[in-house]
């Protein structure tokens, strides 16, 4: 027996509009009210793939819905010069992508300020170049060469820099949200007006930290907006086989926080919806829990050809392209010409040569700085030879 996507329960066909979404999932100890009535935005048609969908409505200019674009197409374009150089075995380690997701990422560091800090996972390289990351930085990073941001000690997008408001991945899931938490009371305690962001995939909503981490956060009030992508699996399991509810924004209510619903696979909501968030915690609201539904359109990672995942599922969600859409909605806006899309790629192409070329031509660090950056130098006074203390 044939089974059409829908079976498979992971299309999100009825993703709220934010505003009305927030309602859906109030915070505690109000009553859940029934789920509000679903609007056809965001919805899957599968007959409509010829149509233009709608995005929601921004209060973004011309300008910043341009960037918007321009991150999005940058995201992409890195991670398939990336997709390129592993297959040509030039990436050291695994290589993992984002393809799909790209609004998430990009919609939601937008909605930040230049204090607040982002603690990105694995698939939010977008929200690393809206915070100034250099593709520079992430093939070199990928490649291993000494010219990368952690001298070639670690890989892929394993890297912070404090003075962009940018933590380190934690590869341990869930690990991430009591670490922002604490960055959120940081700034709290000192008086920053900093807000704290952090992502968690479905599979990473389910792990103690997570719970541990919200639960923290919600007590303290402080001003963190965890975005949790539901993109349909964890590795290889379907979010069903790993939690028992629908909507990751139900789990807001055990917390007593807003949880939200948006649409994540267009950018405006994105945005919209979590800067509502952001400008929440920002004046003492709290912290709010973001669900995007979303989809991954690719493997785990590089090397996973997910052939788990049903065809039928990737078709319908490959009419919902979060840039095709975009590019859509700009067109039809009469926000910008096919010319000029053309030309931001055309711009992208030719800055990604260069930066691809600079990384090929790095070296790999010499063994000598392995140990370099790796513990902290002791000022003298303190500095024990330890033959001497033993
Ligand atoms: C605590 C923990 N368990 C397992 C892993 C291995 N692991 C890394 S990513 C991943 C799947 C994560 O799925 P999800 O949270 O849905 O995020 P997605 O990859 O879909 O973005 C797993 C099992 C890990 N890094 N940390
Ligand atoms: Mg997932």
């Amino acid at each position: 027996m044939s089974r059409s996507p829908q079976d498979f329960g992971l299309l999100h066909p009825t993703v709220e509009p934010a505003a009305e979404a927030e309602k859906s999932v109030p915070s505690a100890p109000e009553p859940a009210p029934e789920p509000v009535a679903m609007k056809a935005t965001g919805e899957v048609k599968p007959e409509a793939s010829d149509e233009v969908q709608s995005l929601a409505e921004t209060s973004l200019g011309q300008r910043e819905q341009l960037l918007l674009y321009r991150f999005m197409l940058l995201n992409r374009s890195v991670e398939d010069r990336l997709s390129s150089l592993y297959r040509q075995n030039k990436v050291v380690g695994g290589l993992y992508g984002s393809r799909g997701q790209e609004a998430v990422s990009v919609g939601s560091a937008f909605a930040l300020e230049p204090q607040d800090f982002i603690g990105p996972l694995i698939r939010n390289l977008g929200a690393m170049l809206v915070r100034g990351v250099e593709p520079r930085e992430v093939f070199t990073q990928y490649m291993a060469r000494g010219t990368s941001p952690t001298g070639g000690k670690d890989c892929n997008l394993h890297f912070g820099d404090v003075r962009r408001g940018m933590i380190a991945p934690i590869s341990m899931l869930g690990a991430l949200i009591p670490v922002m938490a604490g960055v959120a009371l940081a700034g709290q305690q000192q008086g920053r007006n900093l807000v704290a962001m952090t992502w968690i995939g479905d599979g990473g909503t389910s792990t103690g930290d997570f719970h541990e981490g919200l639960n923290l956060a919600a007590v303290l009030n402080l001003p963190l907006v965890v975005i949790a992508e539901h993109n349909g699996y964890a590795y290889s399991t379907p979010t069903s086989m790993q939690m028992r509810i629908e909507n990751i924004a139900d789990r807001a209510v055990g917390y007593g926080i807003p949880g939200s619903i948006l649409d994540g696979n267009d950018v405006l909501a994105v945005h919209g919806g979590v800067k509502r968030a952001v400008d929440r915690a920002r004046a003492g609201g709290g912290p709010s829990l973001v669900e995007v539904k979303t989809f991954r359109m690719k493997g785990h990672a590089e090397h996973d050809d997910a052939g788990y995942v049903p065809a039928e599922l990737l078709a319908e969600w490959a009419k919902r392209d979060p840039i095709e859409r975009f590019e859509d909605h700009l067109l039809a806006n009469d926000l910008a010409s096919p010319d000029d899309l053309a030309a931001i790629a055309a711009t992208i192409r030719e800055s990604l040569d260069i930066e691809v070329d600079f990384a090929l031509a790095s070296e790999m660090p010499p063994a000598e700085r392995s140990l370099e950056g790796v513990y902290a130098e002791a000022p003298p006074e303190v500095a024990v030879p330890w033959r001497a203390v033993r």
